[in-house]
């Protein structure tokens, strides 16, 4: 029984996650963003009793997938295959249940969006263009979407792409670059003609306005009403539905060799094919019946392909529903700085999963309490540590425990019959009662974040009911009363059973063999009596265990390694000064000394003397580069370069005469200069 009026009506739910590009893993932003809340979603009204399909699968076209393949030396095909079994089988270790996860390189895929735009083109849906796009006279091939870079004539960005610039979000056309540049040869592409097919999308305003600004004022994030607006108040243009491209779906039409579907003409036309694959004939009512409730799970920069491109294409194919709702999220932020997939700067859930064995649900959790709903949002290992140690450990695994000890302890681990209640019991029934309810509206609406937090407030009541009582004291004193205390507890526990599952089906799971119960139907989770007096219970496991220091270390260290990976990869050498004359040179004495002693300057961490051979007697130089070289005497019997015309100077009451030369290496590291061979001590360098 679903809370939510406007939703009653429905019979099934079609919910779809945005289909990750398989070209890298997926990580935790995709995951906060698109994936837990998808999956909490579902599995909620699954637990409703409503039929739902829940629709997963690789994105396998696009450029990004042949720019890589090009990069390894390998083909698209390669690169499809490698990153659909990561994603799908991290998904999986995630416990997020999907009904199907399949892929878009697939043959029933290829059969129904090569039959989708046939469909559109035979009955006049499209215009035919001619246009000049840019070319890479090199490489032989027209330059579709990310084979061309430039600036973007937004924000200035130097490194757009031609579909578009990711520093500010605008989508582009090739030709609005400034400076275009080929990524595959890295030549200026010039301008040839060639046709392509749009979807004339200026068409299609008026009830585009009426139905999402009009219809769904109300009822879609503000964030996904905003860009809506702002596309159509900026007046929507024809988009281009096909590529001059051989990796795709073939455009099926005379005279398109060469071309293919652009990936989001097919893309979102995956959801359909999937649906087939899993259902058969019967997979049309899951896209055309008007009791089906259509909602697209996505991150927000696919917002406009979801909520004006697709469903203008399904608008004009003419027998398929709209969606309901398309809850789009901010994004996740990794430690302050935004997650890149080209900077590796991210946790990758397969990663995760490996590193983190039987945690699950912490991430889950995490995410989901971070969700990053209204606005974009930071994940921290701090917090994470945080939220397993000082939420889920001391909240709901210690109430669970307590409670399943308890019982064990007094009860021999069967449920006590419940005696008189007191007002503060009859309280506690109450309010549990109504959490089902609670929690289940916060779901239909998208506020998983306020839904969780109300699941734990659940367990934060167990908690309270618990201290309020003590029954370990109360044992002695008050035995009827403690066996009704203990009695209220466990149908907490067995409340939570249900209610976490949504969000943390492992925990679920672990919960209902303990309890040895099942999950029941959301609509009864908040009864009072789903454990009989009598039932027995299996042993007492902990539901969490608190994360020590060392692990958030590690993983800190890992993000470490990758910010110090990426300095090295951004460095570039000073620019070049400001010319001078041989003259200036000739006036600097540099010369070639041997090291005779070599030790720390006492009371100077940074500082080393160096004892000098230089031709003609001993000279002390005083440097500061102790930290390079924790063994100075090892320095002894070296040759060193140094600078022979400085004015002496005194550091830390040692006079130092010289400078010795040294190079500073890109990760920051040093190392002396020495000559290449044995020299006398005294010689000039010039
Ligand atoms: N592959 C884009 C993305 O990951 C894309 C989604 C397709 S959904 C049909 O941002
Ligand atoms: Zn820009």
């Amino acid at each position: 029984m679903v809370y939510t009026e406007s939703d009653k009506r429905y019979r099934r739910y079609t919910i779809t996650s945005a289909l990750p590009y398989a070209n890298g893993p997926v990580h935790i932003g995709h995951l906060a963003g698109v994936y837990v809340p998808a999956d909490v979603y579902a599995r909620y009204l699954r637990l409703q009793g409503e039929e739902v399909l829940f629709i997963g699968g690789s994105d396998e076209h696009g450029v990004p997938i042949t720019i890589k393949a090009r990069k390894e030396g390998c083909t698209p095909q390669d690169i499809v295959d490698r990153y659909h079994k990561i994603i799908k089988d991290s998904f999986e270790g995630l416990g997020i249940s999907f009904d199907v996860y399949s892929r878009t390189s697939g043959k029933t895929h290829a059969e129904t969006s090569a039959a989708f735009f046939k469909k559109l083109y035979d009955e006049g849906k499209f215009i035919e263009k001619e246009s000049e796009q840019y070319y890479d006279t090199e490489a032989h091939q027209f330059l579709a979407d990310r084979y061309i870079t430039g600036t973007c004539p937004h924000c200035g960005n130097e490194h757009a792409y031609g579909d578009q610039c990711e520093a500010c979000g605008t989508s582009l056309a090739a030709t609005d670059l400034i400076n275009p540049k080929s990524t595959l040869s890295g030549s200026k592409p010039v301008l040839r003609n060639t046709r392509h097919w749009f979807l004339p999308l200026d068409r299609d305003e008026q009830w585009l306005r009426q139905w999402i600004l009009e219809e769904h004022r109300s009822d879609w994030k503000t964030n996904v009403y905003g860009q809506c607006k702002s596309w159509i108040d900026a007046g929507l243009q024809p988009r281009a539905v096909t590529r001059d491209l051989d990796w795709g779906v073939k455009v099926p039409i005379e005279g398109a060799e060469g071309k293919v579907l652009y990936v989001w003409f097919d893309a979102p036309i995956g959801y359909i094919s999937f649906t087939k694959e899993l259902k058969g004939d019967s997979w049309e009512q899951w896209w055309k019946a008007d009791d089906t409730k259509l909602v697209h799970f996505i991150g927000k920069d696919n917002i406009v392909f979801h909520c004006i491109i697709f469903p203008a294409m399904l608008k004009a194919e003419g027998s398929y529903i709209l969606p309901a709702n398309v809850p789009a999220n901010e994004f996740l932020n990794l430690e302050g700085d935004k997650i890149s997939t080209s900077r590796n700067w991210a946790v990758w859930l397969h990663e995760y999963l490996a590193d983190l064995p039987g945690k699950q649900d912490v991430l889950r959790y995490t995410l989901c309490s971070n969700a990053p709903e209204t606005k974009d949002n930071d994940f921290t290992w701090k917090d994470f540590q945080l939220k397993n140690n000082s939420e889920l450990v001391a909240i709901l695994g210690n109430f669970v425990n307590r409670t399943v000890v308890l019982t064990h302890k007094y009860y021999g681990g069967q449920v006590p019959e419940r005696g008189e209640l007191t007002e503060a019991d009859q309280a506690v029934i109450d309010s549990l009662r109504q959490a089902p309810e609670r929690i289940g509206r916060a779901i239909e609406t998208y506020r998983l974040r306020e839904a969780l937090a109300e699941m734990m407030n659940v367990a934060r009541m167990g908690n309270k009911y618990l201290t309020d009582n003590e029954p370990w004291k109360s044992i002695k004193t008050d035995p009827e009363h403690t066996a009704t205390v203990i009695n209220l507890s466990l149908q907490i526990c067995a409340s939570l059973a249900t209610l976490c599952q949504p969000f943390m089906p492992f925990t679920s799971e672990k919960l209902q063999q303990m309890l040895g119960t099942e999950v029941c139907p959301w609509s009864e989770a908040g009864r009072d009596n789903t454990l009989m007096a009598g039932h027995q219970l299996h042993e007492a496991v902990l539901l969490f265990d608190k994360i020590d220091d060392s692990v958030i270390e590690a993983q800190v260290a890992k993000l470490e390694a990758t910010k110090q990976q990426n300095a090295l990869n951004a460095w570039q050498p000073a620019e070049v000064k400001a010319n001078v004359s041989i003259d200036d040179f000739g006036r600097l004495d540099l010369r070639v000394g041997t090291v005779t002693e070599c030790h720390k300057v006492p009371k100077a961490d940074k500082l080393l003397q160096f004892s000098i051979d230089d031709g003609t007697g001993m000279r002390t130089i005083v440097s500061g580069i102790a930290k390079y070289y924790p063994n100075p005497e090892q320095l002894v019997g070296r040759q060193v370069c140094f600078v022979a015309n400085f004015a002496p100077r005194k550091l830390k009451g040692v006079e130092s005469q010289g400078m010795i030369l040294s190079v500073a290496d890109k990760d920051g590291s040093l190392a002396l200069l020495e000559p290449d061979r044995l020299v006398a001590n005294g010689c000039n360098i010039g």
